[in-house]
């Protein structure tokens, strides 16, 4: 027999990039998923929901910032006219603060949304272009730094917004390199609006990831009804229960999925049975939280450098001017 018949191969499944995923992380010691399987459609619907949440403060906070600041912050992000492009823009709520500061500046903005939801992009354009007259909406559906190179912006100046706490969800060296991509893209003196959840008493964390209406347990358990149904899998949801840890070493709330007995999962199309121990846990999410120094140091590394920096009246969130150097 020749030997390259004998090298297992995997299951076609296991090819697809949420099979992929999930075979990577249920065989991985201790177990992980990415966060990124969070977003079907429910979960978008889900975190949606999240952002309302009397214990979420970051969405509102960060809103309340830009309400504060936003001439401030378009003052001082370019002498000079702006175009603003916004990484995993979603359906850009928050956004629209800022590209009415612009508006009042510079009479017309052009604005580039930039995401993987085609329906949370149409939604954002509609919005906009209706709400706030002067701002030329162009959408790309893609990976967040896709599309940056292509607004040239010729005599003008590029703000990319990456705003929402979103660089907290990528480890910390990850997070570097995703910046670094947003800083080939840019040329010197071109702008990053970078908005990163702060540090803060353990209690207010823990309870904006566990809240009481169960929301955030939904988001995370709703991983697992979705591996159901694309990989065929016979997960229980109510043989786990969502459990959010402070994880004080590494300054980062981690999402978990623990199984609450010993059991068995099957997933025929990834010809895969994993087994759980009671309490043992699917690692889901990190969110790290961050002091201006931590936030000084990943963008000095990705080849910006701070020049202001905004918070709240409690100091819960910060909003980061770093200029391309
Ligand atoms: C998208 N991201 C910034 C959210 C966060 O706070 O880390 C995702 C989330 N996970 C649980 N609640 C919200």
């Amino acid at each position: 027999m020749h030997g390259l018949s004998t090298i297992p191969r995997l299951p076609e499944a296991a090819q697809t990039p949420i099979g992929a995923e999930v075979y990577r992380g249920l065989t991985a010691r201790p177990k992980t998923l990415s966060p990124w399987l969070f977003y079907d459609q429910e979960g978008s619907r889900l975190f949606e929901a999240i952002t309302e949440l009397p214990e979420y403060y970051l969405t509102r906070t960060e809103r309340a910032i830009f309400a504060q600041n936003a001439d401030g912050i378009i003052a001082a992000a370019s002498d000079r006219e702006l175009t603003v492009i916004e990484l995993g823009a979603g359906t850009a709520t928050k956004t629209g603060l800022l590209l009415e500061a612009a508006v009042r500046a510079q009479q017309t903005v052009d604005y580039l949304a930039i995401d993987v939801s085609h329906s949370a992009l149409a939604e954002a354009k509609q919005r906009i272009e209706t709400q706030i007259p002067g701002v030329r909406v162009a959408s790309r559906v893609g990976d967040y730094t896709e599309g940056i190179e292509e607004i040239h912006a010729a005599g003008k100046s590029r703000l990319v917004l990456y705003i929402g706490s979103s660089i907290g969800n990528f480890e910390p060296s990850d997070a570097v390199q995703v910046l670094r991509e947003v800083r080939r893209r840019l040329s010197p003196g071109d702008n990053l609006l970078l908005g990163a959840d702060r540090v803060k008493d353990r209690d207010v964390l823990l309870n904006a990831y566990d809240d009481q209406a169960g929301v955030t347990a939904a988001f995370n358990m709703n991983v697992l009804t979705r591996i159901n149904r694309e990989l065929c899998a016979n997960f229980n949801p109510r043989l786990f229960r969502h459990r959010a840890r402070w994880n004080d070493d590494h300054s980062r709330i981690e999402m978990h999925l623990e199984s609450l007995i010993a059991q068995h999962v099957v997933i025929p199309s990834l010809e895969l049975e994993v087994k759980f121990a009671r309490g043992e846990t699917i690692h889901t999410e990190n969110s790290y939280k961050f002091n201006d120094r931590d936030v000084a140091w990943m963008v000095e590394r990705a080849g910006f450098a701070i020049t202001t920096s905004w918070t709240d009246e409690r100091q819960w969130f910060g909003v980061h001017l770093a200029t391309a150097v």
